[in-house]
C-alpha cells in the first residue's frame, strides 16, 4: 500500500501549520514502508489534539481517555501479541494526567511503540502550560509569569525508568520523524519516540525549531553515557539516545527477547498465548 491509501476519508481539523499534520503523514510513510495491514495495526490514543490523530488513519483505532493511551495500548498488546500497537498523544496528555503511566509503560517494557508529539502546551484547551513548557514562557493568562518550574525531562525519566528504545524527532524533519518511527516500531520492546511537534496557535515561536533542533551523538546501548547525552542536550537533539533491548513483559519463556515486531516472530507470539491461556486457567 502507498502512504496515502493509509489516510482515511476523515479530514483533520488542527490549525494551519500544526506539527501534528507531519507526525501524521509520516506515520502513513512509515506504515508503507513496513509494508504494514491496516488490519493488523491498532493507533492508541488519549485526549488532546495529538489524540485525535488515529481517526485519521486507515487502521484500527482507539480514542481512548486523557492520559490512558499507554493502559489501553497496555492492555491491548498482551491481550493480542500479534497486532502492530502504536500509542500516541501530547505531552499534556502522556507526561501530566498520564506521567504515572508513562513511567510504569517503561519500566514494563511492553512491545509497542509510544509517540509523544509535544507542543510544550495543552493545545486543545487553548494553550496552557504543559509539563514541558518551558520554564519562564510567559503567554499563558494562567501562568503570566510562565510556570516558574523547570520543564519535565521526558527522555531523561524514559531512561531512568527502563525504557529500552528512546529517540526524538522534529515534525519539521519528515524523512527522520518516518525513519525514527520505523526504528522504533522495528525495536523489541518499549520504544519511546518524543516528537517536537509545534504549536504556532499558542506559541508562535516554536516556528524557529527548524533552525535550532541538531543531530546527537551516535546512538548507544550504554545507558550511563545515554543518560550523559540527554542531560547534556539542550532538547533540541535529534536521533536516538538509547538502544538496548532487553526482557519483554509477558516474558517468553526462558527469558527469550522477541526478535522485533515488524519482523514477525510468530512462534513467540503463539507463545506468549499459550503462556496466557495457562495463566487464564490457573
Ligand atoms: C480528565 C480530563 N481532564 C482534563 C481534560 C481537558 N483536556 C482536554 S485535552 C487536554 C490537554 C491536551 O494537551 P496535550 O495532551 O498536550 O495535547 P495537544 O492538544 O497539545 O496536542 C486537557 C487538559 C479532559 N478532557 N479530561
Amino acid at each position: 500500500m502507498k502512504a496515502k491509501d493509509y489516510k482515511s476519508r476523515v479530514k483533520p481539523i488542527w490549525c494551519p501549520g500544526c506539527g501534528h499534520y507531519s507526525v501524521l503523514n509520516a506515520l502513513t510513510k512509515a506504515f508503507s514502508q513496513l509494508e504494514l495491514n491496516p488490519v493488523d495495526t491498532v493507533l492508541v490514543s488519549g485526549i488532546g489534539c495529538s489524540s485525535r490523530l488515529p481517526a485519521y488513519i486507515n487502521t484500527y483505532g482507539f480514542h481512548g481517555i486523557h492520559g490512558r493511551a499507554l493502559p489501553l495500548a497496555t492492555g491491548l498488546k498482551v491481550a493480542r501479541p500479534e497486532l502492530e500497537v502504536i500509542a500516541l498523544g501530547g505531552d499534556g496528555d502522556g507526561f501530566s494526567i498520564g506521567g504515572n503511566h508513562f513511567i510504569h509503560a517503561c519500566r514494563r517494557n511492553v512491545n509497542i511503540l509510544y509517540i509523544v508529539m509535544d507542543n510544550e502546551v495543552y493545545g486543545m484547551t487553548k494553550g496552557q502550560a504543559s509539563p514541558t513548557t518551558p520554564e519562564l514562557w510567559d503567554q499563558s493568562k494562567l501562568t503570566p509569569r510562565g510556570p516558574e518550574v523547570p520543564p519535565f525531562q521526558p527522555c531523561a525519566v524514559a531512561l531512568a525508568a527502563g525504557a529500552g528504545f528512546i529517540g526524538r524527532a522534529h515534525s519539521g524533519d519528515p524523512k527522520g520523524l518516518t525513519q525514527l518511527i520505523c526504528q522504533g516500531m522495528d525495536h523489541p520492546g518499549f520504544a519511546f519516540l518524543h516528537v517536537l511537534s509545534q504549536c504556532i496557535t499558542y506559541c508562535p515561536e516554536q516556528q524557529d525549531w527548524k533552525s535550532i533542533t541538531h543531530e546527537i551523538p551516535p546512538v548507544t546501548s550504554d545507558r550511563a553515557l545515554a543518560m550523559q547525552n540527554i542531560l547534556q542536550d539542550d532538547g533540541f537533539g535529534k536521533g536516538i539516545f538509547y538502544c538496548q533491548p532487553r526482557a519483554v513483559w509477558p516474558h517468553l519463556p526462558g527469558g527469550a527477547i522477541l526478535t522485533g515486531p515488524s519482523s514477525g516472530g510468530t512462534d513467540q507470539i503463539e507463545e506468549i498465548r499459550q503462556q496466557f491461556a495457562v495463566h487464564a486457567d490457573a
